[in-house]
């Protein structure tokens, strides 16, 4: 039997198996590091890590029959994560049921749509709050449920309670390491496009983005950027290494490299330590320098994504995104001379877009040519502004839809004022075809590619994303 149980729902790329990662769930890893702390049995059932099927899932969940049952939710697997927790309920009704992350933090009724399933919504960050949750749980202290900031809940007479806000985790160093012995280690990877065949995990370093675009959700959600010291973060880093041999690291903070100083600090350390270590990050065009990543790139930084979004002046200006195409193109330029895999990411389809819009956006990425293009149908998300803006404008296709949508998966849930979801899906496909088939591109590739390993994993995942590019343009033409 296990006290404590964190499910990390049954989730896979489809036909992107071969181009997505395996990584593992750092919210709940966080998470269940602090019930660690507190003496409390807590196990991490990781179905994503581990490819496990919805069946085997309960399964699991059976022959741990556990007495509260976490689960963490995004947009995309929502609907699977009521499914586990109402498993759970069926398996034992005297479950605790909790659901937290970013799709409940911002639409936290669903989750009380059908009653009886979820026991308690924690908002936002949950360290603190689940700390104080397990407490009442526990009966291990005396401060009453409607005190505790940051859940919500149905009273006795059915009534849903909301408790007083809570902010997020001020001092990130505080916080206890994720909970790495809890998850498979073994099972992960890098994305296909840069999976070096070396042991891999993924790391948090700073939460928050001080920046505010008008589609993306981590912007909505944290009040302000914090950052883990050097210090804090570098041992992160050894445990890794040392513990569990990952030679990898994909540093997953929404934006890497706000304060230069840092990650100065966090190269000088690994050089010292003569890690043999490989790593990559995302970060935005206007916050790099030659300086800044030429110490990321002795430290082994192999790869940098670049969130662009598109092509044109005025769509920075729409999105909020302080850059310019000039920025774009020189942080690129920068980052080829420090001899750093580039990697951009463009969306398509924002609600005043047509067909000059796409072609601006693809010609655009063929300037830059990046060592890698990715171009995405907009997903608007909850309390975003976009999402709001496409809402009122009455362009959203298929609004609730959200199950399985993933990279690059399924169709557009969206319209543009100009654009069909159809002809979306056709713009998407042929800016993919357009980038990776020109000659010059395809010549830049070949002689980049250092060993069969990364002959191979190349291949696979290039083919597997021409395929279903060619997919979609097949299927969106005609209209
Ligand atoms: C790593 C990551 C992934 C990994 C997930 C790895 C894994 N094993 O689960 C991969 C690459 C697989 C992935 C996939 C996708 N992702 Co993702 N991902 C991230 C990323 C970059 C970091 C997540 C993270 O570690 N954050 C750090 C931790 C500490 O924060 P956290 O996860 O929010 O957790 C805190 C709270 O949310 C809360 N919490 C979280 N879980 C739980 C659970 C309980 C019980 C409780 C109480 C609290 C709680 O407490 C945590 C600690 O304070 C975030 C962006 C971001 N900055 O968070 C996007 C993000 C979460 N992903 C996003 C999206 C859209 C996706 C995809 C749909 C993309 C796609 N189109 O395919 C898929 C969906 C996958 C799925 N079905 O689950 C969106 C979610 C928006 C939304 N509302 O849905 C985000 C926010 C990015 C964005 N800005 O738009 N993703
Ligand atoms: S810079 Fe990136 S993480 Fe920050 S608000 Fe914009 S899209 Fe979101």
């Amino acid at each position: 039997m296990t006290d404590v149980l964190c499910v990390v729902t049954p989730f896979s790329y489809g036909r992107l198996d071969s181009v997505g990662p395996k990584c593992p769930n750092l919210g709940l890893g966080f998470i269940a590091a602090v019930i660690e702390e507190m003496g409390y049995d807590v196990k991490i059932l990781d179905c994503f890590g581990l490819e496990l099927t919805k069946e085997e899932t309960f399964k699991e969940m059976e022959r741990h029959n556990p007495n509260v049952v976490l689960v963490g939710a995004v947009t995309a697997n929502f609907t699977i994560s009521m499914d586990v927790l109402k498993k759970s309920k069926e398996l034992n009704p005297a479950v605790v049921t909790v659901i937290g992350g970013p799709h409940v933090t911002v639409n936290p009724e669903s989750a009380f749509e059908e009653r009886g399933v979820v026991d308690f919504v924690v908002i936002g960050e949950a360290e603190e709050t689940i700390a104080e949750l397990l407490c009442y749980i526990k009966k291990k202290s005396d401060v009453p449920l409607h005190r505790i900031k940051g859940i919500i809940y149905v009273d006795e007479s059915g009534k849903m309670v909301r408790t007083e806000k809570r902010g997020v985790v001020k001092f990130l160093d505080k916080l206890p390491m994720p909970a790495y012995h809890l998850f498979p280690m073994d099972r992960y990877h890098s994305y296909g496009w840069l999976n070096l065949g070396r042991k891999f995990s993924t790391m948090i370093t700073s939460r928050g983005c001080p920046f505010k675009c008008r589609f993306c959700q981590s912007s909505q959600q944290a009040q302000f950027w914090r950052q883990r010291s050097a210090e804090n973060v570098f041992k992160e880093i050894q445990l890794l290494y040392d513990v569990y041999g990952i030679r990898h690291i994909y540093f997953q903070d929404d934006e890497f490299c706000v304060n230069h100083q840092r990650i100065i600090d966090i190269c000088d350390k690994i050089k010292e330590a003569k890690m043999d270590l490989a790593w990559e990050c995302l970060t935005r065009v206007n916050h790099v320098d030659e300086a800044l990543l030429s110490s990321m790139a002795s430290a082994g930084c192999k790869s940098v994504l670049f969130g662009v979004e598109t092509g044109y002046e005025e769509g920075f200006k729409k999105i909020n995104k302080p850059i310019s195409c000039d920025m774009v193109v020189r942080a690129v330029r920068i980052a080829e001379k420090c001899g750093i895999m580039t990697r951009t990411a463009f969306i398509l389809g924002f609600p005043w877009e047509g067909e000059e819009e796409m072609r601006k956006t693809i010609k655009f990425a063929k300037k830059v040519n990046a060592d890698l293009t990715f171009f995405n149908v907009l997903t608007p998300y909850p309390e975003t502004p976009l999402h709001e803006e496409m809402v009122a404008k009455n362009l959203f296709e298929q609004p609730d839809n959200y199950d399985m949508h993933i990279i690059h998966g399924t169709d557009p849930l969206i319209r543009t004022e100009k654009l069909t979801s159809k002809q979306l899906r056709y713009w998407c496909g042929r800016a993919v075809l357009e980038f990776y088939l020109r000659p010059s591109y395809i010549w830049k590739k070949v002689k980049k590619v250092k060993s069969w390993g990364e002959f191979k994993s190349n291949f696979f995942s290039g083919n597997d994303l021409l395929k279903l590019a060619f997919k979609k343009v097949l299927a969106g033409r005609g209209e």
